[in-house]
């Protein structure tokens, strides 16, 4: 029998598939941390490939069910599916050897037009996707050959010590394939390390240095934060604080090279700015602004409260000759870019009417985490983060709401996303048990750039009644509140509404997020003994 009819039975073509794919990201990963581009990985290229590609609904799913815990279940999710790509793909090879190098060549294709059309991505891009396929290729073809029948023998035969055994040797070929899986989850162990414990050159989030502004934020005032348990901490802690963005892998910029590109309609002069122009800015200040995200459900934890430090966004648009639509500017909109290619698209009248609308670098004190946008973002009170908030920015472009649409437009969410004044019970949980007599109900409300006025709990669908406001720090903060209740015997439904200084009072028809902000009352229900 000739050499190219042996084949090689399903299961160890399965096998060496499987392995072959192994080496093939282990190989990729190596090569993308030798070319220091961490982000050049196919498995992460496709990942956020996918992410780009995901249709709104599949999206909002996949917020909705996990939270901001979609990026793992995604990655978990590419991996499965790859592996069971990998193991058809390695039993056909063990019938046809040439299906093999093609499906390599298919699932590489994929790779590389994933990985070379991620922002900022370049020709060296493509080496470790071509590596892990070259690799994938001589694994799987020699694995397939160990693995291969041997030719019976048909002549000659003496049968006192008969023909070899029709097979092959497995010990052989399980001890080649572990070893195999084992090197290729050494090497991709290895790289992850690697990529995880170099020290990120230059200017971080570690070794940045922010001056104190000259302009700090008033001290909080007494009774701003109810210290209650199960309540909201007026500051959400860095490690509470919610974050969604499309990253699989947070971009680690270096501040020292970092700078930010102001051009476009109306600008009189292009202008860069470095960090430690920024830094050095004569209107540097600190301000607390609550962050919300439109794609926060009622009652959602997609929101949080925050001392920044920052230039005011209309400082440095003035700076660039830039003029509001009120005082006839031509641009409309501002389109914000990151280093990992977002857009985010704000009213320039919104950046410009006197609110304090900010390129951040500091969070409580500290320079931004890098999952906040290290070294620089935009925070603007009142309005969502998809129009207003971007992380990692490099880019300021004017121009209009005509000419452009940013990432989430054509995604379904509106041009224009002003945040919904909104309210939140934390205590009582819903479905808590609680004891008869006093409790306390408290919870946050929130109505940034307009303030709240107001807000009131219903119990049972019966009248409303006023809670107890904490004081105010500003009018861009969320509020706590708090109600003591007389908890009698049975089953309740608490709900909330806030009211703002425009005498807006939260309607309670319920609507999902999509497309600019979910409305309703947060309602929870709660047993009494
Ligand atoms: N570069 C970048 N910036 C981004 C996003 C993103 O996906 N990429 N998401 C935006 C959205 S939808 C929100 S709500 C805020 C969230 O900011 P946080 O993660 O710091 O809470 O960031 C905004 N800025
Ligand atoms: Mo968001």
């Amino acid at each position: 029998m000739s050499e190219t009819t042996r084949s090689t039975r399903r299961g160890p073509a399965a096998v060496a598939g499987l392995v072959a794919t192994a080496s093939a990201l282990a190989v990729a990963e190596a090569a993308a941390v030798a070319l220091s581009r961490p982000t050049s990985t196919p498995l992460l290229a496709v990942g956020d490939t996918v992410v780009d590609l995901t249709p709104p609904p599949v999206k909002q799913f996949a917020v909705d069910a996990f939270g901001t815990a979609d990026k793992p279940v995604l990655l978990i999710g590419t991996a499965v599916l790859l592996a069971l790509a990998a193991a058809l793909v390695g039993a056909a090879a063990g019938r046809r050897r040439a299906v093999g190098p093609v499906g390599i060549a298919a699932f590489a294709a994929v790779g590389l037009a994933s990985v070379l059309t991620r922002p900022g991505s370049g020709p060296l891009d493509a080496l470790p996707t071509l590596a892990g396929a070259a690799a994938c290729t001589g694994v799987l073809l020699w694995l397939l050959g160990v693995a291969a029948e041997r030719p019976q023998a048909v002549d000659g035969a003496d049968s006192s010590t008969g023909p070899p055994p029709a097979g092959f040797d497995r010990r052989r070929f399980a001890l080649l394939a572990g070893a195999a899986a084992a090197a290729s989850a050494g090497t991709g162990a290895g790289a992850r390390f690697l990529t995880a414990s170099a020290p990120a050159a230059g200017l971080t989030p570690d070794n940045a240095v922010l001056p104190r502004p000259g302009d700090r934020a008033a001290p909080l005032p007494d009774g701003a934060d109810l210290e209650l348990d199960g309540l909201a901490p007026f500051f959400t802690p860095e490690a509470d604080f919610y974050r969604i963005d499309t990253a699989l892998s947070v971009p680690r910029v270096d501040a020292s090279t970092w700078s930010l590109r102001i051009h476009g309609l109306g600008t009189t002069r292009e202008r860069v700015v470095t960090y430690a122009e920024l830094l050095d800015h004569p209107d540097l200040r600190e301000r607390d602004i609550t962050l919300a995200c439109v794609s926060n459900p009622v009652g959602g934890s997609y929101v949080g409260n925050a001392r920044w430090i920052g230039v005011p966004l209309a400082s440095l648009l003035t700076e660039s000759g830039v003029r509001s639509p009120a005082d006839g500017g031509p641009a409309d909109q501002l389109v914000s870019r990151s280093q990992d290619g977002m857009t985010i698209g704000t009213p320039v009248a919104d950046a410009m009417d006197g609110r304090e609308a900010m390129l951040a670098v500091g969070m409580n004190g500290r320079p931004l985490p890098y999952e906040h946008g290290f070294p620089v973002r935009m925070v603007v009170p009142g309005l969502y983060g998809y129009v207003s908030a971007c992380k990692w920015i490099t880019e300021i472009e004017l121009t209009t709401f005509e000419a452009f649409d940013a990432y989430w437009v054509p995604r379904g969410w509106s041009a224009r996303g002003p945040v919904k004044t909104q309210s939140r019970i934390d205590t009582p949980r819903d479905g808590a048990d609680l004891g008869q007599g006093q409790a306390t109900v408290a919870g946050v409300a929130w109505a940034q750039n307009t303030g709240v006025d107001r807000v009131e709990v219903s119990v049972d669908g019966g009248q409303w009644t006023e809670a107890r406001l904490a004081e105010e720090d500003t009018a861009d903060t969320w509020r706590q509140w708090v109600l003591d209740w007389d908890a009698e015997p049975g089953e309740h439904r608490i709900a909330v509404r806030a009211t703002d200084r425009d005498g807006h009072t939260q309607p309670s028809d319920q609507a999902p997020p999509a497309p600019d902000g979910a409305t309703g009352h947060h309602t929870v229900t709660v047993t009494v003994a």
